[in-house]
């Protein structure tokens, strides 16, 4: 979780400094999500991302550097820096790749469930999407082809209460996403997606289910973004301060660390600050990394 969160807060305000216009969407507020779905899965397991991708690449083990290199336009990146921050993408980690098109991931996550059950690989697929994503016709023909074929997939959505301005309660027909679940007659689990512990404990139900044959189930977290939908927007002209001091207040690095702390002595103060300091110094690497890491050349453009 502190590796995402300095991830976006030092290093994707570098990627402004280096010329870059692409569009970035920051993640921070979600980091729980991610991080507690894919404490489930091997490299051999695929996720589907989204275009708020940044936490569940490194949540999935795709390294920093390579995903700096990647959003300052770098030929180490793992598309060789022709993708920026929606087109990560390493199979090596079965991330299927961060996605501009909203529940893009989810036919691939299908697809990539399909694949293990016909191949009797043994893997799950998880796909990530936001409560805008959660209304896309195509979300909708997925569920309903996994839960006939029974898929090992978990359809996790990310509810951050918006779908750029527009909020969940103006969008959903129904009070949560996770109401859909009968309709298509699978498990439903809905969960605070700012808890990491609870997250962690919700999806290993929805991940040991289609592990061992079960089928897919749907887990909605509910979360929030501190930021604007892009770097670009202010939030405040959808939403209110005391609305987001709230959230903030749920902060998920936070809420852990008081837990764990309160735990006595499952970890200490000190040695969460060593892991923080030790993250941003992976960050502060990332940025490093990536400066190094030449342009592609102009006949690559092809
Ligand atoms: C198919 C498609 N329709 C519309 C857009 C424009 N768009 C980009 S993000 C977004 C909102 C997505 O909201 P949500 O799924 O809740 O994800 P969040 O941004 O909250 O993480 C929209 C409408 C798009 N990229 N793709
Ligand atoms: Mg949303």
């Amino acid at each position: 979780m502190t590796t995402i969160r300095h991830f976006e807060e030092r290093g994707v305000p570098e990627t402004g400094q280096r010329g870059m216009s692409a569009s970035v969407h920051s993640s921070v507020g979600q980091e729980a999500v991610p991080t507690g779905v894919c404490a489930h899965l091997s490299d051999d397991d695929y996720i589907g991302s989204t275009h708020r991708g940044h936490g569940h690449c490194i949540a999935k083990g795709v390294e920093p550097k390579l995903m700096m290199a990647e959003l300052f336009g770098r030929i180490d990146g793992p598309n060789k820096g022709k993708g920026g921050s929606m087109h990560i993408a390493d199979m090596s980690k079965g991330m299927l790749g961060t996605n501009g098109i909203v529940a893009g991931s989810v036919p691939l996550a299908v697809g990539a469930a399909l694949t293990s059950k016909i191949r009797k690989l043994g893997r799950v697929a998880v796909a990530f999407f936001g409560d805008g994503g959660a209304n896309q016709g195509v979300l909708h023909e997925c569920m309903n082809l996994a839960s006939v074929w029974k898929l090992p997939v978990v359809f996790c959505c990310e509810n951050n209460g918006y779908a750029e301005s527009t909020p969940v309660e103006y969008g959903l027909s129904v009070a949560n996403v996770v109401d859909r679940a009968p309709g298509y007659d699978m498990p439903g689990i809905y969960v605070d997606g700012m808890d990491v512990l609870a997250v962690y404990e919700a999806a290993g139900q929805a991940v040991d289910r289609a592990r061992s044959g079960g089928g897919p189930a749907l887990l909605e977290a509910r979360t929030y973004r501190y930021y604007g939908h892009t770097v670009f927007d202010d939030p405040l002209t959808y939403r209110t301060k005391e609305e987001q001091d709230h959230w903030r207040a749920r902060d998920p690095l936070l809420t852990f660390r008081n837990h764990m702390i309160a735990q006595g002595n499952a970890i200490t103060s000190e040695e969460l600050d060593q892991m923080d300091a030790e993250a941003l110094q992976l960050i502060e690497e990332a940025v490093s990394f990536a400066d190094a890491s030449p342009l592609p050349e102009p006949h690559e453009i092809l």
